[in-house]
């Protein structure tokens, strides 16, 4: 059964050029309750570890890089159905793929530069969160 968070990440070109804010005001408009949220720096370590799933892929290294570029912004989001429904809202990985009125669409520069990040499943989801947050720091 689909748990009702979900975990997302401003990527460093979107928070560069002053996205943030237009981008968390799409989430809140879309039903998502901010459940976390913070600007920090991932190292390139930290990033690797982050996307470990992908380490064999030939884009790793350059996503390692990119990824810890410039500060990101993490949060926990909360809504019904989050995971799938959060998909949805961000649109394709790749931004030329992505649906009009997604926030890759919008916001999105390439298929490694696309602005967010969101959680592939509930599993995922509470894992990626715990990376970045304290339970303390859930509420
Ligand atoms: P997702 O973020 O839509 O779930 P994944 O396939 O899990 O997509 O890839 C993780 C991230 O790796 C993407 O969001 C993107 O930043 C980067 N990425 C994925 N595929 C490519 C590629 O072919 N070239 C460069 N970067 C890529």
């Amino acid at each position: 059964m689909a748990t009702n968070r979900t975990f997302t990440m401003i990527k460093p070109d979107a928070v560069a050029e002053g996205n943030s804010g237009a981008i968390i005001k799409m989430i809140e408009e879309a039903g998502f309750r901010i459940v976390a949220i913070k600007k920090t720096l991932l190292t390139k370590e930290r990033a690797g570890e982050f996307y470990a799933v992908h380490a064999e892929r030939p884009f790793y290294g350059e996503l390692c890089d990119y990824m810890s570029s410039g500060p990101i912004i993490p949060m926990i989001l909360e809504k019904e159905n989050a995971v799938l429904d959060f998909r949805t809202l961000i649109g394709a990985t790749n931004p030329a793929q992505a649906a009009e009125g997604t926030i890759r669409k919008v916001f999105a520069k390439s298929v490694q530069a696309n602005a967010i990040h969101g959680s592939d499943s509930d599993e995922n989801a509470a894992i990626e969160g715990f990376f970045f947050f304290a339970g303390v720091e859930q509420f």
